[in-house]
């Protein structure tokens, strides 16, 4: 894995109708995320977050394809440059459109990139598909060009295609029938909550890395749903679904990928500080995401390269 770290707090709740995911990042480095990451990487450069845009013509909350197209447009440009420059990227969302910006970076930087998506749901609806017509459930359709003439799917043409073979989705189970449709005609691997239980999450990366990384070196972005976990771990978190995976899954999930493949990119989306029942449900969410970011490997500890006499303290 990279051995420097680039920080972006993606500050945006354009996706979806509940507000509050917007203040995760900030809560989140609050609560001690680059505290965690410090012990994780040689250098890490906190590029702050890309705060909310306005949008230009407000419609619908979570339906503003318009905004939500100019917002990740620049995430894209952001984060690509930080890839370029041989940096790994964490990207704190923020709803899970988000990752329209995010993966588009990595599949300009390496159009081969390999995906994990884990998530209780696909995240593949279009507008005509979608239940709830919130963007953050549709964020993979515009890669795979799922839109029709009449969705404005031009608003999207800047993003880049991801080839069917190379996206697996790892906890999912609450999908709706359009995605199922869509899934089964594409022929995308998934290993649903059900499947990693009864498996175990070790089995399930073993077929994943096989089928992603048979090298072990190819470029990978995770895009990681906090609510793929179970809501016991995560409760404040929009669109929680029972039966999740354990906490424990998605640290494997993590320190798999980073140890097995060449992990460039790495999205935690979809905490929202505004909900949970109380403050030990907050309290919760953030130890949890903490938890699933101590799971990166040190850097010093696979990274035998580097000599330690150069070692500067982070910068945070
Ligand atoms: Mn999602």
């Amino acid at each position: 894995m990279r051995k420097d770290l680039s920080l972006l707090g993606a500050a945006t709740d354009l996706g979806q109708s509940i507000e509050g995911t917007e203040l995760a990042p900030s809560w989140l480095r609050l609560k001690g995320v680059k505290k965690v990451l410090s012990k994780k990487f040689y250098h890490i450069l906190d590029l702050g977050d890309v705060g909310p845009i306005t949008p230009e013509h407000p419609t619908i909350r979570g339906h503003d394809l318009h905004t939500i197209s100019l917002y990740n447009k620049r995430l894209k440009d952001i984060i690509k440059n930080e890839l370029d420059q041989e940096r790994f990227v964490i990207t704190l969302g923020g709803d899970h459109s988000v990752a329209i910006g995010s993966l588009s970076a990595s599949l300009e930087h390496n159009p081969d990139t390999k995906v994990v998506w884990v998530d209780a749901h696909a995240d593949l609806n279009t507008p005509m598909t979608s239940p709830s017509g919130n963007l953050h459930g549709m964020p993979l359709a515009f890669f795979y060009d799922l839109l029709r003439p009449g969705e404005t799917k031009d608003l999207f043409s800047w993003v880049p295609r991801l080839k069917r073979e190379n996206l697996v989705y790892i906890g999912l189970r609450d999908v709706d029938a359009g995605e199922r449709r869509f899934i089964s005609e594409l022929g995308i691997t998934y290993f649903d909550a059900s499947t990693v239980k009864e498996l175990g999450i070790n089995s399930v990366l073993e077929q994943t890395l096989a089928q992603l990384c048979p090298t072990g070196v190819e470029d990978v972005h995770l895009s990681f749903d906090v609510d793929g976990i179970d809501p016991r771990f995560f409760p404040a978190t929009g669109t929680p679904v029972p039966g999740g995976l354990d906490l424990t899954d998605g640290q494997i999930i993590i320190n798999t990928l980073a140890k097995k493949s060449n992990l460039i990119s790495f999205d935690l989306v979809e905490v929202n500080p505004l909900l949970g029942q109380n403050k030990a449900d907050l309290d919760m969410t953030a130890a949890s995401t903490l938890a699933l970011l101590e799971a990166i490997p040190n850097w010093d500890s696979h990274d035998t390269t580097v000599d330690p006499i150069i070692f500067e303290k982070p910068e945070y």
